[in-house]
Order: C-alpha cells, then sequence, then structure tokens
C-alpha cells in the first residue's frame, strides 16, 4: 500500500495504482477525456494533468503511478492553466458548433471546456473536412476529431476489428479508416462501440429520423412502429426522464405521441422467434449438422462473422432477428388491405443497434411485400424525435402495445440482455422436448475469465446432454469462435452479441460519457421478465393466434418464407 495525499486528502492506495485511482478513493474528481480505463491509458489529451509535490513537470493523473508519500495537488493556478491551455489546443482544430452538434449535451469535450473556462480561443479555419459514405450507418467528422485514440483502443481491444488507425503526414496526422480503405468496406461489424466511446460528435449514426417524420406526414402512409427489447430500459436517459419514471407504458405513449398508427413490440416477435429457434434447434441436435448453432439475431455478429470467420457462417440460425420477422408479418397482414385503401404500409424499428441500419437493407430480408423494414432509429433518434415534437415525457399516461402484435412474454424481454435469447430458446425448447417448463436458469453459468471470456453449461434435457455457451463483445468472441476452431471447446449452441452485456449496451443507446451502464439497463428486463406472468415464448396466446391465422406451424412452408433467410447467401 501507498500512502498518498489528493488534494490534503490521505488514503491508501495499492501499489501500481494511477493518480486518478488515488484521487477516486480521496473523493476527489480529476476530469478526463481520452482515457479509458485499461482500454485507453495513453495520457494523449493531457486534461488530467496533476502537480506532483517536488516534479517539476506536471503529471497525467491517468497513467502515472503513485508512490509512498506521494502528495499531489489538483486545482492549483498551474494546473488550471495548463488544463486550459491543453484544452484550448484541442479547441482550436474542433470544429465546435455545438448549437446543432448531435453529442450538444453529451459531449466529453464541451462539459471539460466549460469546466476549465476555455473561452480564449485562436482557432484554425483550415478544417480537415474527409469525405465520408453519408449513405453508411456509421458517420464520420474528421473535423470534430480530437485524436484521443479511444475509437482506435475501443474498436481493436474491445471489438477486435481494427477499423481505425493513426495516420497521414506530420500537420495532417489523424485517424483515420485502416488502410486508407473506404469504410464499407474496412470490415467495420457496425456495433457503434465506437459511437457511444467517442466524446465529440466526431463518431455517429446515419441520421434517419427526417424519413421517418416524411412517413409521419404521409396521408397514404400507414405507419407501424415497433420498439426493441433493450429500448425500454434506456429510453429515459435522452430525455431526462429517471430510469424507474421511464416505464414501459410511458414509451407505448411516447411512441404514439409521435404519431405512429400503430405501436407494436419487437418483444412479441422475439417469441415468434424462439418459435422458430427453438424448433429449428431441436431440428439441429437430431441431425448429424456440424455444431454448434449460432444465434444469428445480432447484425453486428452476422457481420462480423461473414468478415473474420466465414467457416461458421453456414451454422447461423435461419430464423431472421425479432424486427425482421415483425416487419414480415406486419405487411403480411396489413399491405393487401393498405393497397386497397390506396395506401402503403410503412414499418419503422427503434433499436438500440446501428448495424440494424444496414440489417434492414440487406436484400434477402424482404418478401414480396417489400423490405420487412423501411427505417430504423436508434434509441438516441428516437429520443431527439420526442425532443424535436416537444413530447412532455415525465407527464404521458402508461400506454399498451397494439394488437395483434403487442403482447409478449417475459422470455422476449430477455432478448435484449446478453443470455437472453438461449434463455428463452431453452425455456420453450425444453418443454417442447419433454412436456414440462424447466427449472434450469442460464444464469446459473460458468463465470467468464479473461482467458475464457465466455459463459457456458451443460443441460440434461430429455436424456441428452445440451453444452450451451453465451459470448458478448466482438474480442470475447473472437476467443471462443478460436477455441471451437482449435477444438479445445465444443458446444451445441451458441448466443453471440456483438455489443458488451448484449443489446442493452448497444451502439444505439444513449450516452453517458464513461458510464458503462448495460447492467443496470439489463436489470430492468429482469425484473420485467420476473414480474411477467407469462414467461415462456409459446405461452403467449397472441403467438399461437398467429399462427392460427397465418403461420400453420413453427417451420411450416410460410414460416419459412416469411420468417427465415438464409445469412450464408
Ligand atoms: Fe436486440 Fe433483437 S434483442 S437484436 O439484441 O434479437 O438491437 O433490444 O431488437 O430484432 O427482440 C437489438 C435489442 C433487438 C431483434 C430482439
Ligand atoms: Fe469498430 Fe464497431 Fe466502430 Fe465499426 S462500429 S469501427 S467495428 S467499433
Amino acid at each position: 500500500m501507498c500512502k498518498v495525499t489528493i488534494d490534503g486528502i490521505t488514503v491508501q492506495a495499492p501499489e501500481g495504482s494511477t493518480i486518478l485511482d488515488a484521487a477516486k478513493l480521496a473523493g476527489v474528481d480529476i476530469p478526463t477525456l481520452c482515457f479509458m480505463k485499461e482500454i485507453n491509458e495513453i495520457g494523449s489529451c493531457r486534461v488530467c494533468v496533476v502537480e506532483v509535490e517536488g516534479e517539476d513537470a506536471l503529471a497525467a493523473a491517468c497513467n502515472t503511478c503513485v508512490f509512498d508519500g506521494m502528495a499531489a495537488r489538483t486545482s492549483t493556478p498551474r494546473v488550471i492553466a495548463a488544463r486550459r491551455a491543453n484544452v484550448e489546443t484541442i479547441l482550436a482544430t474542433h470544429r465546435s458548433e455545438c448549437t446543432t452538434c448531435k453529442r450538444s449535451g453529451t459531449c466529453a469535450l464541451q462539459v471539460v471546456a466549460n469546466g476549465c473556462n476555455a473561452t480564449d480561443l485562436e482557432r484554425d479555419p483550415d478544417y480537415k473536412f474527409e469525405a465520408w459514405d453519408e449513405t453508411f450507418p456509421l458517420q464520420r467528422d474528421a473535423t470534430k476529431c480530437i485524436r484521443c485514440m479511444r475509437c482506435v483502443a475501443e474498436c481493436a481491444k474491445v471489438q477486435q476489428c481494427a477499423v481505425w488507425e493513426v495516420s497521414g503526414p506530420a500537420a495532417h496526422r489523424g485517424v483515420r479508416v485502416a488502410g486508407g480503405a473506404d469504410i464499407a468496406s474496412a470490415n467495420c461489424a457496425l456495433c457503434g462501440q465506437c459511437v457511444t466511446h467517442c466524446p465529440t460528435g466526431a463518431l455517429t449514426a446515419r441520421d434517419d429520423t427526417s424519413k421517418v417524420l416524411a412517413a409521419l406526414a404521409d396521408p397514404q402512409v400507414i405507419t407501424v412502429v415497433q420498439v426493441a427489447p433493450a429500448i425500454r430500459s434506456a429510453w429515459g436517459e435522452g430525455v431526462g426522464v429517471p430510469r424507474e419514471e421511464a416505464t414501459q407504458g410511458r414509451m407505448v405513449s411516447a411512441l404514439r405521441a409521435l404519431g405512429f398508427d400503430r405501436v407494436y413490440d419487437t418483444d412479441f416477435a422475439a417469441d415468434l422467434t424462439i418459435m422458430e429457434e427453438a424448433n429449428e434447434f431441436i431440428e439441429w441436435v437430431k441431425s448429424e449438422k456440424p455444431r454448434p448453432m449460432f444465434t444469428s439475431c445480432c447484425p453486428g455478429w452476422v457481420r462480423f462473422a461473414k468478415q473474420h470467420y466465414p467457416q461458421f457462417v453456414g451454422q447461423l440460425s435461419t430464423s431472421k432477428s425479432p424486427h425482421e420477422m415483425l416487419g414480415a408479418t406486419a405487411k403480411a397482414l396489413m399491405s393487401q388491405e393498405a393497397y386497397e385503401q390506396g395506401k402503403r404500409v410503412f414499418v419503422v424499428s427503434v433499436m438500440p443497434c446501428i448495424a440494424k441500419k444496414y440489417e434492414a437493407g440487406v436484400p434477402q430480408l424482404s418478401t414480396e411485400a417489400g423490405p420487412d423494414v423501411d427505417a430504423v432509429l436508434t434509441t438516441r433518434e428516437f429520443d431527439r424525435m420526442l425532443r424535436m415534437l416537444n413530447v412532455n415525457c415525465a407527464d404521458l399516461p402508461e400506454g399498451d402495445f397494439d394488437d395483434p402484435l403487442g403482447l409478449s412474454t417475459g422470455a422476449g424481454t430477455l432478448f435484449g440482455r446478453t443470455g437472453g435469447v438461449m434463455e428463452a430458446a431453452l425455456r420453450s425448447a425444453a418443454f417442447f422436448l419433454t412436456g414440462e417448463k424447466p427449472d434450469f436458469s442460464t444464469c446459473d453459468t460458468t463465470a467468464a475469465t479473461p482467458e475464457r471470456p465466455w459463459v457456458d453449461k451443460t443441460l440434461d434435457i430429455a436424456g441428452m446432454q445440451l453444452r450451451i455457451a453465451i459470448a458478448s463483445g466482438l474480442s470475447n468472441t473472437a476467443v471462443l469462435l478460436d477455441a471451437l476452431e482449435a477444438g479445445t471447446a465444443s458446444y451445441d449452441f451458441v448466443e453471440i452479441m456483438a455489443c458488451p452485456g448484449g443489446c442493452v449496451g448497444g451502439g444505439g443507446q444513449p450516452i453517458a460519457f464513461n458510464q458503462e451502464l448495460a447492467s443496470e439497463r439489463a436489470a430492468v428486463l429482469n425484473a420485467l421478465d420476473g414480474a411477467d406472468t407469462l414467461r415462456f415464448s409459446h405461452e403467449n396466446p397472441d403467438i399461437k393466434a398467429l399462427y392460427d391465422r397465418l403461420l400453420g406451424e413453427p417451420l411450416s412452408e410460410k414460416a419459412e418464407e416469411l420468417l427465415h433467410t438464409n445469412q450464408a447467401e
């Protein structure tokens, strides 16, 4: 232990702690910008500088280790002046347009600049605008990049994709797509983790709100909105409604207040996915097909598999992801009547995800009624629309989803967190195999470790020993896939989610600087599941009604036509 004094407060800090760690123990807040614990500790922004007694140079608190007897001051006039000068250097090449920037209000640079009174600016007007494909779901504005390297580290270390690099001649050195590639061909999984870890507005998602507003204003269009499981855990964050008041019912009323004609629930379609996927899995385990079968509802994972592990693509479930299933079903049920009225159906998905914007445009994910989904909004765009239309979210009444695609079970809700698809699928698969409700939970699995960063379990179902595994985050996924490839791990069924923690931690979720909120949001979904009277997808009465009315039975010809696709194509 080291005895360390920060601003006159003495604490005992473990050997190897940084000044930032010790300050935390002392309850002293030091601003940071580029720092991400264990991911980006390069001290490049110099915002966290402090004065260490007996040393001439200021030290970066994020990567300077403490020593026994160290005394540091975090807000001397010299520190404040240096911090302000460092921030002003960043601002000199940053195109500040805070009134219109998408990150206004959640921008870490804005907060730090305000906090150190950085007002006396000499701006470099020679902003480096760089061409970018405006149709791509991931957008980048180089004039707002502050070269903190957080995206570089997040993409390479947490998501294994290494899309970004620092390159260019000295005067124009900056973050670029690696190898000078254009982003569309750069093996980006579209997980959006670089966006949620960017401190400024340099990285954003393509904005599709105008497209949706145009559909809402068109009297010839019947607008259908559906909302992903994870949205109900986070939508209040961007409109200032506390988590306990940002209920599912208020979320439904908020969507109705935006003017959508039908408000449906992707959770319903998650139950539908389970009907198909659980039966697909049962057929799989009874066959000689290669193991494991992989879930395929996360498009970031599907892109990653196609880009980096094509040998496993043929083992992806053919069940479409829930929002695609809901879009296809809504259009199958509504298009004829709409056509007779001279109208068309327009399906909008509100998703915590950027890759869903890509998925909606995949040609195979359409039927004769057109694309399953016409537009995808992230949670942030949903919140932006609520602010645009001045919806007073805190005062909204509790609303109910519309029939017949609105009723869901707790199993469907669990899709939004890591392990949820597996849990929902096994609840029903076990019932289909044994005729009895299982009493196991996939939550009760082995613990993940850095060397083995996934969880697994062997289940005894109907006399079969079924080995399952769950991973989230693409670096973790890569370790699991390498183990499968090497034969050091072997499973029957594997769930992968590209974003750490699953969709609750998705790249389209509201951004809170340096806070990882996935577990807090997952707790909301677990509570909804626990409180639900229906907790098995196959017990959803509206799912049964849909099979009676339209689909026949799971894996029927009609179900294959509407609800399945070939990801290997
Ligand atoms: Fe997800 Fe899914 S759970 S992919 O993680 O299968 O985005 O929430 O909507 O479609 O249901 C995301 C979340 C979401 C689909 C479902
Ligand atoms: Fe990397 Fe994901 Fe960002 Fe693509 S979206 S650049 S894979 S972090």
